[in-house]
């Protein structure tokens, strides 16, 4: 929530940023007025429709700033007029998930008694919380009073502010016979929530699982020399464009892994499209946006849908068109580290595959020579109710084949 109880709020003013299953939006205030009820702390799980906050406008309590719906990427509040620009004192908008809770609170600033309450957004009371600034000894010169950051700053410029104390090192503490373990517990939110359950749906399908092992060395020389080029065109070419692109190939050949099973399990729908999701961590937990129709992109087009979704992915700006309708998925974890995985489905997707780090390892070459070879080890995980095996093993032969002689894939330009 950026805005408490008591606060004075504009109209279009961020209130708080609301996640969905599919989405993030940030709810804007649709009166200028005073907030009289707050309905839900930061991490609720707000009912859609119901209200968020109640405000006070100059004739009586208007009726408030509803909940965003779950299927929607925007609240139900008409649509808005372009926003003014925020001052550079304006609070900057929460994520409802909160960041872990530190075990101990933080003091909070007492009013003296007989004073008033001083009015600050919640940005600004933990800009003061940070400098040890009792709000209520700052003048505010914003509406009504209220503590505006800039107020912050000028006060503590003005010297009347004791420097926080330099926070203790662990490393301090060892041998000190202080005790720094903790338990501490934190609610489960936002995209993890999710994870919890289309993780826990996922693992009532049987998997069927499937591991090799792919010789990039070839991959690895044709990337290094398309790379500078492709980012002379303002792409980042990685290698999964390339395990994309190879991806729609056996999946053309084998349409059955683009298929989805029906949630009663009577139906198998052989999808048109091959809308690849990619496994993304991000700073907000495991996310899986989509790249649409791959099998009519080139690589460099790939390429740069996979940026786009990078960049918005890292900015929380994913949107619900982004994240469904996905029908294979490709995780690399090996972006990470690690050689096999036991990936999860994406249901009601029917397979996805994880690929390990590329490592320079010896292999034997035709007439036994030793040769330095780049290996990707790849894990597949297919619905064992309706995928068998031989024909996981046939995909992931042609998917290979595209990935080991990657001119082979020119013959599928478009
Ligand atoms: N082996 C070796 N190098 C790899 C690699 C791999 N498997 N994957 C990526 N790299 C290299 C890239 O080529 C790139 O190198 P350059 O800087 O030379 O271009 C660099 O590592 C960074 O790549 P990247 O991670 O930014 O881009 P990507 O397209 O390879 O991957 C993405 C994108 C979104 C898949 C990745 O960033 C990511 O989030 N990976 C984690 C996926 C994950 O968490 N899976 C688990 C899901 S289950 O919880």
């Amino acid at each position: 929530m950026n805005v408490e109880e008591g606060q004075t709020v504009e109209e279009w003013a961020p209130v708080t940023t609301v996640r969905s299953d599919k989405a993030t939006v940030e709810i804007t205030s649709r009166y200028t007025g005073v907030v009289k009820k707050v309905h839900y702390a930061v991490g609720d799980e707000a009912k859609t429709g119901s209200a968020l906050i109640d405000i006070e406008v100059a004739d009586g309590v208007a009726d408030d700033v509803p909940a965003v719906s779950n299927n929607d990427d925007a609240p139900s509040a008409p649509s808005p007029p372009p926003p003014a620009p925020a001052a550079a004192s304006a609070p900057a908008p929460a994520p409802v998930a909160a960041a872990p809770v530190a075990s101990t609170p933080a003091p909070v600033p007492q009013a003296p008694a007989g004073r008033k309450k001083s009015l600050a957004s919640p940005a600004v009371r933990r800009i003061a919380m940070q400098h040890k600034v009792n709000i209520n000894d700052v003048h505010g010169t914003g509406r009504d009073g209220m503590v505006l950051k800039g107020d912050i700053l000028a006060f503590i410029e003005g010297g009347k502010v004791v420097a926080a104390p330099a926070p203790v090192s662990s490393s301090a503490l060892v041998g000190s016979g202080a005790s720094i373990a903790q338990d501490r517990t934190i609610d489960i939110k936002g995209f993890a929530k999710v994870m919890v359950k289309t993780m826990t749906a996922a693992t009532a399908v049987p998997h069927f699982g499937y591991c090799d092992e792919i010789d990039m060395t070839a991959l690895v020389a044709l990337r290094g020399s398309l790379k500078d080029q492709a980012e002379a065109a303002g792409v980042k070419l990685s290698y999964m464009p390339f395990m994309l692109k190879a991806a729609s190939i056996a999946l053309t050949k084998y349409p059955v892994l683009n298929s989805s099973v029906s949630a009663d399990a009577t139906q198998l729908t052989y999808k048109g499209a091959h809308n690849i999701g990619i496994a993304m961590d991000t700073k907000d937990g495991l996310v899986v946006p989509n790249v649409k129709n791959v099998q009519n992109l080139s690589i460099v087009e790939i390429a740069a849908e996979l940026n786009r979704l990078q960049k918005d992915g890292a900015a929380g700006r994913l949107s619900s068109s982004d994240l469904s309708g996905g029908t294979f998925t490709l995780s690399n974890i090996g972006s990470i580290g690690g050689t096999y995985a036991s990936p999860v489905l994406v249901l009601p997707e029917v397979c996805i595959g994880a690929v390990s780090k590329i490592q320079r390892v010896p292999r034997f070459g035709e007439n036994d020579e030793v040769i330095a070879t780049s290996i990707m080890r790849v894990s597949w995980s297919a619905d064992h109710r309706v995928i068998d095996g031989a024909t996981m093993a046939r995909f992931s032969n042609v998917w290979k084949d595209a990935l080991e002689n990657p001119g082979s894939m020119l013959l599928h330009l478009r």
